[in-house]
């Protein structure tokens, strides 16, 4: 039987990814608004003490600038309420505006608040704010996980807030500018051990250097590309939008993988390595996993990427 995008997701079902990030998501989404925005203000505090935020660039805060201007001036009571209507996925003009920005415009967008929380410009949490006992259970929760796995229930929690994306019908998102392709002479390549699959290291060393158009070349045109608890994108066109909008400035470092015929002539690749992304930079490194399926043609008909449970799991590379 040739292979569909649903059960091309089942290649090396033996991948253990960190099932913890959407557990912990979900519990975290059953407290209340209060509870939430504390929880994470705790989550957010912890978290600086080990690392530290990279600025947003001008270009992004420039596009959130009007609305973040209008929380500024606003009072206390005000600018606690915006912040319980984006966690309550409210139907306000800023819920409205906030759900069209990309992941990384509503991380820049948090980066400032939580900037203007601290200068006490923009409403604190509470002086000792105690929270229930299920958020203080949730925090305990994050605060075990591995960094990698900390930043994205953060960034799940960020991307989740405002109105509900899927309820504005067509709209065009707002996306930080795109910054062209690194340089060919500035580029490096991965190395990777076990792995001699031309595609596999044009994926990665494209996607290093933000050449998105030459990256796109390597899917085919009903390829999907599935990343860390989502479901697939399909489509050439679906995935080179995402590439644009949500995948620049990534440092992947593959380290080992492996390689093996399937069915009809297919190819299956498992890599595995660590993953950057430039909030963070060198500071975290997130354990991932890759499971490519290529054509008879070389072509990645699906690729998907995980967050692995653990370090261990950078080893396990069993089908
Ligand atoms: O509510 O091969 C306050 C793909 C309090 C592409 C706050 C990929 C109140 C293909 C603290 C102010 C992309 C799939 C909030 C590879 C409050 C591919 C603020 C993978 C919210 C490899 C909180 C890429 C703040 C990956 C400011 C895995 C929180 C990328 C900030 C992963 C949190 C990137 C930040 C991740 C989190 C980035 C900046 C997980 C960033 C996380």
């Amino acid at each position: 039987m040739p292979f569909t995008i649903e059960t091309a997701r089942n290649i090396f079902p033996q991948t253990l990814v960190a099932d913890a990030v959407p557990a912990t998501i979900a519990r975290f989404n059953q407290l209340s608004v209060e509870d939430q925005l504390a929880l994470i203000w705790f989550a957010y505090l912890e978290l600086g003490k080990t690392m530290t935020v990279a600025a947003p660039g001008a270009a992004s805060m420039a596009l959130a600038e009007p609305i973040l201007n209008q929380i500024r001036n606003m009072s206390f009571a005000q600018q606690t309420q915006v912040m319980a209507d984006l966690a309550n996925r409210a139907d306000t003009p800023i819920c409205r505006t906030y759900a069209v920005w990309s992941p990384n415009l509503k991380l820049a967008f948090w980066y400032q608040l939580g900037k203007w929380m601290e200068e006490g410009i923009v409403a604190p949490i509470p002086e000792g704010y105690r929270l229930s006992a299920n958020a203080r259970a949730v925090l305990e929760t994050i605060k075990t996980l591995d960094p990698g796995q900390q930043i994205t229930v953060l960034r799940n929690a960020v991307v989740g807030m405002g109105y509900d994306p899927s309820k504005l019908g067509e709209f065009q998102p707002v996306t930080e500018p795109f910054v062209p392709p690194t340089d060919k002479s500035q580029r490096t390549s991965v190395s990777i051990e076990g792995v001699t699959n031309q595609t596999v290291y044009d994926y990665m060393n494209n996607l290093n250097a933000n050449d998105f158009d030459a990256l796109i070349e390597l899917f085919t045109p009903d390829g999907a590309l599935q990343p860390p608890f989502q479901r697939p994108i399909v489509g050439k066109d679906a995935i080179y939008r995402f590439f644009r909008q949500e995948c620049q400035n990534l440092r992947l470092m593959p380290e080992r993988g492996v390689e093996e015929p399937a069915e009809d002539g297919f190819t299956q690749i498992k890599v595995t390595g660590k993953v950057q992304t430039p909030w963070f930079g060198a500071k975290v490194g997130m354990n991932i996993a890759w499971r490519f399926l290529l054509t008879p043609q070389n072509k990645i008909f699906f690729v998907a990427i995980d967050l692995l449970a653990s370090p261990q799991e950078l080893l396990n590379l069993a089908r």
